[in-house]
């Protein structure tokens, strides 16, 4: 079973350490084609990568995946471009949100019938709504 996880990188890294925990935890349910979101080495902009390869490898990637889990506290295009493809394609996706002061998640995320959005804060949370995730949809 194959996960895409997407996260804010030119969105702003300050979560990067969290992307790798829950990548970890994904881990347990399937291959996580992103591993690489979690790097907090990585920021966005110094790399040498063309950005048509980054969308065109992306969107490979993201249609090989039968679920995309998203975490979207931090507002990021690329990660809100990736699920609008990811419901118009019918995957299956989870979008994962910290209520925090001066943040609030856009009405375009949380309004989506298609998508499932869960609040959390801590790690024991995020066990629970994997399990939740992936046994709603039979996995
Ligand atoms: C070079 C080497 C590794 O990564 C890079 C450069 N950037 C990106 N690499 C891979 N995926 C990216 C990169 N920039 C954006 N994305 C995709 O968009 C990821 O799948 C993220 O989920 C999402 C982040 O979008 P922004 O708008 O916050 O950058």
């Amino acid at each position: 079973m194959n996960i895409y996880f997407a996260g804010a990188i030119r969105g702003g890294r300050e979560d990067a350490p969290l992307y790798f925990e829950i990548i970890e935890l994904l881990g347990e349910y399937g291959r996580v084609l992103t591993e690489h979101v979690g790097n907090p080495e990585l920021t966005g902009s110094g790399e040498v990568d063309d950005d048509r390869e980054i969308h065109d490898r992306d969107l490979d990637w993201l249609k090989e995946a039968d679920y995309l889990v998203a975490e979207v506290t931090t507002p990021s295009l690329g990660v809100g471009y990736e699920i609008g493809k990811a419901t118009e394609w019918g995957t299956p996706t989870l979008c994962l949100y910290r209520r925090s002061e001066g943040l609030s998640l856009s009405a375009m995320i949380a309004g989506c019938a298609s998508v499932m959005v869960r609040e959390y804060q801590d790690r024991e949370a995020l066990r629970n709504i994997f399990a939740d995730f992936f046994r709603a949809d039979g996995a």
